[in-house]
């Protein structure tokens, strides 16, 4: 089986290919040019899959329709996972026009190409519990309504239509994934998770004082990226295309991720944390829950991962990485950063 992943280079780019490399799959991952090096999440799977063609890499764009179009005519891949995208909600609002191009041209783009081949492509586009706006403390599942709060979760929703629409229109085997949050030690450093687990290792390390963060009430559904991306595996292996919700049902305010995140080193987390106005966005998503009872039950998917245990991963995760830094500084080979701006 051959597996092309968009986003490749990022968070659930990694877990993704790691788990259908490990099913015997050949993954074909696509990655754009960036002035520095962007593969390190995926690193340790191209020096262990070095020499096996198992892995392949290409550099495209998911604006530059004529590029993608080529690479799917020519790898002919069994299934496409859609994951590329300017992912921040908090920077949609300050790039909306780059964020609005990545998250729909890109998609329709795959569509059409996968309407004009001979072969049955089955496509996994990743859609997002942001599309629900997340006013109320309701459970939402796959028959909630959207009401997007920002640039990036207008995207989505289109993408997110359009696959319905292919799918109904010319019978393509096209699935929404609709995700809640999930995270890991891989998340990038700007998402709130990784920001506080980050943080909580270098303040136990000594390297930072300080912790500014925005609305600490806001509520989110947190599980582990790996859980998450074993399910868009299993959407595809389905008998029909669909559209599934992925979340754990528990929801968590970032004040208690980060209690619970400052907790894992023995400190308290008030003594640390500092509110800023710089980074509450225009529009706030409050609340999200989800309830993947339809996933659990057709597909067989449970998250494994508990919300303490996520905690405790990344933030020891973030320990050995606090401490790598402070031997680099140490050694006069980095200079000290007290904290970053994200
Ligand atoms: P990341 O931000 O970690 O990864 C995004 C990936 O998209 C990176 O590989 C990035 O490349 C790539 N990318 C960005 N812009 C372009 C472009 N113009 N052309 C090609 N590639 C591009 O996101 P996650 O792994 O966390 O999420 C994967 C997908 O799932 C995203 O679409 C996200 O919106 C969606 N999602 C994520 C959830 C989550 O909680 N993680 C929940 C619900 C949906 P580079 O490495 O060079 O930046
Ligand atoms: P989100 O994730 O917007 O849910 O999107 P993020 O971690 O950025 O924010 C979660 C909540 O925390 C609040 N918050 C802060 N957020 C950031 N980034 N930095 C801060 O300092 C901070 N302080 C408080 C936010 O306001 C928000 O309420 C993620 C992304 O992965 C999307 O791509 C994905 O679609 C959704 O999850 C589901």
């Amino acid at each position: 089986m051959d597996a092309l992943i968009t986003g490749i280079t990022g968070q659930d780019g990694y877990y993704l290919s790691k788990f259908l490399l490990e099913k015997g799959y050949t993954v074909h991952g696509l990655v754009r040019r960036s002035s520095n090096l962007n593969t390190s999440r995926i690193d340790p799977l191209i020096s262990e899959y070095s020499g096996t063609d198992k892995l392949k890499l290409y550099f495209s764009d998911l604006i530059d329709s004529s590029s993608l179009t080529n690479l799917i005519n020519n790898i002919l891949p069994d299934e496409i996972y859609n994951l590329a995208a300017q992912s921040h909600v908090a920077v949609s609002f300050k790039n909306p026009i780059y964020s609005t191009h990545t998250s729909t041209v890109g998609t329709v783009t795959i569509l059409e190409a996968i309407r004009n081949v001979e072969k049955n492509i089955k496509f996994y586009q990743a859609s997002s519990s942001e599309m629900f706006g997340g006013a109320t403390e309701t459970i939402l599942s796959e028959n909630s309504p959207f009401d997007p709060k920002s640039p990036y979760a207008a995207a989505k929703v289109f993408s997110h239509n359009i696959t319905k629409v292919y799918r109904e229109s010319y019978g393509i085997f096209a699935v929404n994934g609709i995700l809640f949050n999930h995270e890991s030690p891989l998340r990038g450093e700007t998402f709130v998770t990784r920001k506080i687990t980050k943080a909580v290792g270098r303040i136990h390390t000594k390297l930072q004082s300080k912790l500014t963060l925005g609305n600490l009430e806001a509520t989110r559904d947190w599980g582990f990226a790996g859980d998450y991306t074993e399910g868009m595996y299993l959407m595809l292996q389905n008998e029909s295309p669909d559209d599934w919700v992925l979340a754990t049902g528990e929801a968590h305010s970032v004040k208690h991720f980060a209690e619970k995140a400052f907790e894992v080193v023995g400190l308290d987390w008030s003594d640390f944390v500092v509110t800023s106005k710089k980074y509450e966005r225009p529009n706030e998503v409050k609340h999200l829950l989800g309830d993947s009872s339809k996933a659990r039950k057709l597909l067989d998917w449970t998250p494994k991962v508990s919300f303490n245990k996520l905690v405790e991963m990344m933030v020891t995760e973030d320990i050995n990485n606090a401490e790598k830094e402070k031997m680099l500084i140490d050694n006069n080979l980095l200079k000290p950063s007290w904290e970053y701006s994200a």
